[in-house]
C-alpha cells in the first residue's frame, strides 16, 4: 500500500508539529491547506474530515487520524524503517508511548487550565495532578537526556521540542536551563529546522492572500 498521505494543516498551529514530523521522516504528502483566521477550517467539507473543526488531521488510504499525538504514532510506525520509533519488543516502546501521551493527557491540560485561570482544586481531582507536577516530571525527565528517551532520537522527541519552543514562547512553562538546552538540541534537526522554515513561509503566504482579498 502506498503511505502517501493527505496531510490537513494550517501554518502556526498544532499541526505545525506534524509538518515538522513528516519532514523528518521524509514522508510523502499531499498538504491540504486550511486558514484558522478565515475559518476555513469550521466549513462543511473540513467538519466531514473533523467534526471537531481542528487541525491536524491525516487521511490514508481509508484511514482518518485526527488528533495529534495519535497522527504522530500513525507516522513514526508507517515509516518504522526511518528509525524514530521504537518496535513493540524494545524497551523503549511503554516509554516512548507514555511521553507521547502525557503530552495530551496532562501537559496540555495542565498548561491550558494554568493559562486559562481556571481553579484546579485538590490534586486527586485532578487528571494530572497539579501543573508543579507535570513540569518536575518533565524536568526529571528531560535532565536524563541528551533527548526524552536518553540517547536515542524519537517521534516524542519532535512532539516536545515543538511543543516546548512555543510553550515557553508564550512563558507557559518555566524559562528554565533544561527546558531551554533541550528545545535549541532537537529544533536544530534538520527535518524539524526545514518545517520550521516552510511554516513561517505559509503563514506569510495566507496573511499576504488575506490582505490581498480584503476591499481598499
Ligand atoms: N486535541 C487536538 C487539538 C487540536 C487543536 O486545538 N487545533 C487548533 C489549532 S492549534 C485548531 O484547529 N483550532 C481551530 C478551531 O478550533 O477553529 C489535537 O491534539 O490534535
Amino acid at each position: 500500500m502506498s503511505r502517501r498521505i493527505t496531510f490537513y494543516y494550517a501554518p502556526h498551529s498544532r499541526a505545525s508539529c506534524t509538518l515538522a514530523l513528516l519532514e523528518t521522516l521524509g514522508a510523502d504528502y499531499d498538504l491540504h491547506m486550511l486558514d484558522l483566521v478565515e475559518g476555513t477550517q469550521r466549513r462543511a467539507d473540513y467538519l466531514a474530515v473533523n467534526p471537531l473543526g481542528k487541525v491536524p488531521a491525516i487521511r490514508h488510504g481509508d484511514a482518518l487520524v485526527t488528533e495529534q499525538v495519535a497522527i504522530l504514532i500513525y507516522l513514526a510506525d508507517l515509516y518504522a524503517d526511518k528509525g524514530i520509533t521504537p518496535a513493540v519488543d524494545d524497551a523503549l516502546r511503554g516509554p516512548y508511548l507514555r511521553w507521547a501521551v502525557f503530552y495530551a493527557a496532562c501537559f496540555e491540560p495542565a498548561i491550558g487550565d494554568r493559562a486559562r485561570g481556571v481553579a484546579v482544586g485538590p490534586a486527586m481531582s485532578s487528571p494530572y495532578g497539579d501543573y508543579d507536577a507535570v513540569v518536575d516530571a518533565l524536568k526529571a525527565q528531560l535532565s536524563t537526556g541528551p533527548y526524552m528517551l536518553g540517547e536515542r532520537f524519537t517521534a516524542v522527541d519532535v512532539l516536545w521540542g515543538t511543543a516546548l519552543r512555543w510553550a515557553m514562547a508564550f512563558k507557559l512553562v518555566p524559562d528554565a536551563p533544561v527546558f531551554r538546552d533541550y528545545v535549541e538540541r532537537v529544533t536544530a534537526h534538520p527535518g524539524i529546522a526545514r518545517a520550521t522554515a516552510l511554516d513561517e513561509r505559509y503563514a506569510a503566504e495566507q496573511a499576504a492572500r488575506r490582505e490581498a482579498a480584503t476591499p481598499a
